[in-house]
């Protein structure tokens, strides 16, 4: 029995033959003496460590041993030496390439899929083999032979679709791929329809795979499936991305089309469900297995579909969260209008302040989504320390706070945010924004909805219009909103290092620019209470800040308590975002730059989060009429969330 920091230990398989032959004596029991011989060889081994000599040891194999040691270790430094060698023991540039280069990451991609490297040493790895293949190309160019002409990869294409920004979970998967010797297209994010199609026609693909973000996209996803359908490309159909789900997947694709659609849930997972499809003698069982699955979604969805209990839309509003507003002391905001920070883009802002430096955003960054981004899960600080993940977890933090520190001192990213308070009353499930404190004129209106699941006893049905006075409660009430961006540059600094062959900082800069814009909405919302009044006395920890334990809310169109991504342009034209930020909606109303987040402030003490859920047409057909649009239309957008099945057109 033995206590051991399983953080520590080393991949089995690549413990020296010596080292390893001693330990097993001593653990085996297989001879009288081990023990001797094991602490005699740690005396060695541990002066051995010490010395520079033993870092470098692994420098006197063979030029496959030490290419293979630098990409299963991530490291660089060597690599185009490596590779020279390499090239001077082969006819052609390729054969390196295609010899000890793929051998090596094979032994990558084997140690990825069982479980004996993390996603982070992968991408490192996947660096080390994109800088020896760049060391390379000038040698193949010479020999008018490029790595395709000779290749016999199978080809996968990704993109992220039209009208959809987000990629750090495309290019994750895409680095895997490649990692296991697929040759990956990537057409990058917000490719539309056609461009895929016909990629995948001209690159006579193997198989494509999409990804989105955000709720429209899966509806873009439905039609890149039903195009392929329409013409003829018969390829299996990969699904991926935050907002996709294998139940989304069973329902909605996979019934438009005759070859198989498979959701993925994460890159862990990419190579098996591509090796399988690829692969003559499983993808026959591995597809009909799928199939039987999606088949088992769908009954299942169709039945929670039927046994679902939605009350009317006028009894729901019944059942509204009472606020006793005769008794509710309303905070007046110390400013009514918006605030611009770091504000380039400016043309007019009532308020213009200094831009927010990025030293500011960092004790507000809530590290746990990253080590999420990463795969590596579990809670911040905790999973330093976790047994088996937190020594990666360390290397990885390590690394990151080094590029924070770069990105810091080089100023590459330039924040930038807008801000504001505006006088506000609910009217039913609206809440009407008014010019100004006179509340004389109508500045503009967000639409709210409520939940219609029945719940038991005197729950209530929430919608977040009830967080906001009623008009005739004869209570002036206000209403914030904000947008912020961690600024244009991140995609610029990704690209940087992605021209140098380093996806794994390419990764990294996104992900901390993901982490600094949700620190900044952490920031402002609290620069915003304090001006709402309420949040001076407040002194929160860190901790408490990011569990959101202070007064109001601070939801997001898009998230479940306001599932409707088309209130953003709305709050875009209130406050002025585009001009004011540079921050844009694409035409499925994504935001670019990709780092950015927008939504309400509400500051009543009661008002919390909650999850619309599954709403009826009732409330659906009052909503397009609220909001002066066609049913087809409010029906597509809500498509999520509808609990009933939409008449098609
Ligand atoms: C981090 C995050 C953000 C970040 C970064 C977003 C970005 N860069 O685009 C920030 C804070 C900026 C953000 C903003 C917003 N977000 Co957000 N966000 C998240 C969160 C917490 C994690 C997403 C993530 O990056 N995960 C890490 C990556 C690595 O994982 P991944 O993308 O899922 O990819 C993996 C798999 O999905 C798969 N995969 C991905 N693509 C592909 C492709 C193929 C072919 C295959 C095989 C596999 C595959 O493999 C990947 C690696 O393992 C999710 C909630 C969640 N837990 O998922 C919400 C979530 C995605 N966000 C959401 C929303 C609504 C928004 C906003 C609209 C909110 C707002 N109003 O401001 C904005 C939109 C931003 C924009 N640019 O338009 C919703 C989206 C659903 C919806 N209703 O539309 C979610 C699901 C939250 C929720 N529960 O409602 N968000």
């Amino acid at each position: 029995m033995a206590i051991v920091n399983a953080g520590m230990l080393a991949v089995y398989e690549r413990i020296s033959q010596v080292l390893l032959e001693k330990v097993e004596d001593v653990i085996l029991n297989r001879r009288s003496d081990a023990t001797e011989r094991l602490i005699e060889f740690a005396e060695g081994y541990q002066a051995e460590a010490k010395s520079e000599k033993k870092t470098l040891a692994w420098r006197e194999e063979t030029v496959q041993e030490r290419l293979t040691h630098s990409l299963v270790k991530g490291i660089t430094d060597f690599i185009q030496e490596d590779t020279e060698a390499a090239r001077q023991l082969f006819d052609r540039p390729l054969e390196v390439i295609e010899g000890p280069l793929m051998d090596g990451m094979r032994i990558v991609g084997d140690l990825f899929g069982e479980g004996k490297m993390f996603l982070p040493q992968v991408v490192k790895s996947a660096r080390v083999m994109k800088q020896a293949v760049a060391y390379l190309l000038p040698f193949m160019e010479q020999e008018k032979q490029k790595t395709s002409d000779a290749s016999t990869k199978s080809k996968i294409l990704l993109a992220t679709v039209k009208g959809d920004v987000h990629d750090i979970g495309k290019n994750i998967v895409g680095v895997v791929l490649a990692c296991n010797n697929y040759e990956v297209i990537d057409l990058g994010v917000m490719v539309p329809c056609e461009k895929i199609i016909q990629t995948a026609k001209e690159q006579q693909v193997d198989i494509l795979g999409l990804s989105g973000l955000i709720t429209p996209s899966l509806d873009e996803m439905v039609y890149v499936s039903r195009e392929m359908e329409r013409e003829n490309l018969h390829l299996p159909l990969l699904i991926g991305g935050a907002t996709t789900s294998a139940a989304h997947t069973a329902v909605r694709i996979a019934p438009s089309r005759s070859n198989p659609v498979i959701h993925v849930l994460d890159a862990s997972r990419v190579v098996n469900v591509v090796s399988k499809l690829l692969n003559q003698e499983q993808s026959g069982q591995f597809v009909s297995d799928i199939l039987i699955e999606q088949e088992k979604r769908r009954e299942a969805y169709f039945e929670k579909s039927g046994r679902r209990k939605l009350v009317s839309l006028g009894d729901a509003r019944k059942r509204n969260f009472p606020i006793n507003w005769k008794q509710s002391a309303i905070p007046i905001p110390e400013f009514l209008g918006t605030r611009v920070f770091g504000g380039n883009y400016l043309k007019a802002a009532s308020h213009l302040f200094p831009a927010i430096t990025l030293e500011e955003l960092i004790p507000f960054v809530d590290w746990t989504p990253f080590f999420h981004a990463w795969e590596l899960r579990g809670r911040f600080p905790q999973v330093l320390e976790d047994e088996k993940i937190g020594q990666e977890a360390r290397k990885l933090f390590d690394d990151s706070q080094k590029i924070l520190q770069k990105i810091l001192e080089e100023k590459t990213f330039q924040p930038r945010a807008v801000a504001g308070f505006f006088p506000a009353n609910s009217i039913g499930d609206d809440i009407v924004v008014f010019n100004d404190d006179s509340r004389s004129k109508i500045k503009t209106v967000f639409h709210c909805l409520r939940q219609q699941v029945s719940k038991d006893g005197s729950l209530p049905q929430y919608s977040l219009s009830d967080f906001i006075a009623p008009i005739d409660s004869g209570k002036a009430d206000y209403i914030g909103g904000f947008a912020v961006t961690t600024g244009h540059e991140v995609e610029e600094a990704s690209l940087a290092y992605s021209h140098q062959n380093d996806d794994y900082n390419a990764i990294m800069i996104k992900a901390l620019a993901d982490r600094l814009a949700e620190a900044f909405a952490e920031y402002l919302h609290l620069r915003m209470r304090e001006w709402w009044g309420f949040g001076k006395s407040e002194a929160l920890s860190k901790e408490n800040l990011i569990a959101e334990k202070y007064q109001g809310i601070r939801p997001a169109p898009g998230y479940p308590a306001q599932p409707d991504h088309t209130e953003k342009p709305i709050l875009f034209d209130l406050l002025n975002v585009s001009e004011h930020t540079g921050i844009s909606l694409t035409e499925n109303l994504a935001m670019w730059p990709a780092s950015s987040v927008c939504g309400l402030y509400f500051s009543h003490p009661q008002s919390r989060y909650f999850a619309v859920g599954k709403i009826g047409q009732d409330q659906v057909e009052d909503y397009a009429k609220r909001k002066q649009q066609p049913l087809s239309e409010i029906e597509r957008w809500l498509g999520p969330v509808l609990g009933y099945e939409p008449k098609v057109a």
